[in-house]
């Protein structure tokens, strides 16, 4: 038995040594946790996030949490991710919005897409409105996951939905990252908004039919 509170508290005290034995025993096990040992992991970020914003962590402290959870999420990839990316390959675009660089996130929501046989163009963080709408246009886009983790991220969206609909750009748009819910969604005109890889998984699935 994994014991994922300790997971998410050593994640939280960014003890490394304790969240690599603990991932790697979920891995020893056939990784049929690897769901509930990324959920804790993410609890983990939660608490590193607190601590920052009660200045007991310094930004050294998140870029160390940064390198942690993407070592996690390494350790974790091939259980977590479903498929063999050998399904019909819908061409879509993903990215983290202008101005935010948390790339984490995005980066599992493109494996599990990747996996489902998504062909992701991955415009990477920081990406500006122009260079998405530009993207869509040459490549006859349908579908576009935007990405992002800071509350400014939300303004970013809303920019890039604006730029869209104002350059003709049929697709779906579907947002997501830790500030998103339906209000966010209903203001910023996506189409849809999930906080889960597997929820945005099934949503492209349905708009690539
Ligand atoms: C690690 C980290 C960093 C790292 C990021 C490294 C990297 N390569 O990404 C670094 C050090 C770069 C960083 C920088 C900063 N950070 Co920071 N960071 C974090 C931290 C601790 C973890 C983020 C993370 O990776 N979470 C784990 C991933 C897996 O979760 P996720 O991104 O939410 O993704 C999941 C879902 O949301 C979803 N999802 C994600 N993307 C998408 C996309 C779609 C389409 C869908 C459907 C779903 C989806 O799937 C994922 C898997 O389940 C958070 C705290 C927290 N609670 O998250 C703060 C946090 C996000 N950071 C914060 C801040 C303030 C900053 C800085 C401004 C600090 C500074 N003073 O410089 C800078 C900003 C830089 C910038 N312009 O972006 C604040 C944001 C506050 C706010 N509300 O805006 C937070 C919340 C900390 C806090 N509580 O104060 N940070």
């Amino acid at each position: 038995m994994i014991d994922f509170e300790k997971l998410a508290a050593a994640m939280g005290e960014l003890d490394e040594d304790t969240v690599k034995e603990l991932l790697e025993a979920v891995m020893a096990e056939g990784g049929k946790e690897a769901d509930k040992a990324l959920e804790a992991c993410q609890k983990g970020m939660d608490t590193v996030g607190k601590l920052f914003e009660e200045g007991e962590y310094f930004v050294g402290d998140l870029i160390y949490a940064g390198e942690l959870m993407t070592d996690a999420v390494e350790t974790l990839k091939d259980a977590l991710v479903e498929g063999d990316g050998s399904g019909p390959k819908t061409k879509m675009i993903l990215c983290t919005v202008k101005d935010d660089l948390h790339d984490i996130g995005k980066n599992i929501v493109r494996s599990m897409l990747e996996a489902a046989g998504f062909d992701v163009l991955d415009l990477g963080i920081d990406c500006p409105p122009e260079k998405i709408v530009e993207t869509a246009k040459a490549e006859n886009i349908k579908i576009i996951a935007l990405s992002g983790v800071l509350t400014l991220a939300l303004d970013s969206m809303k920019t890039t939905v604006e730029a869209l609909k104002a350059a003709g750009v049929d697709a779906k748009v579907i947002i997501g990252g830790a500030p998103v819910s339906a209000e966010a969604c209903r203001n910023i005109g996506a189409d849809e908004w999930a906080h889960s890889p597997q929820k945005t998984v099934a949503t492209c699935k349905a708009w690539a039919n």
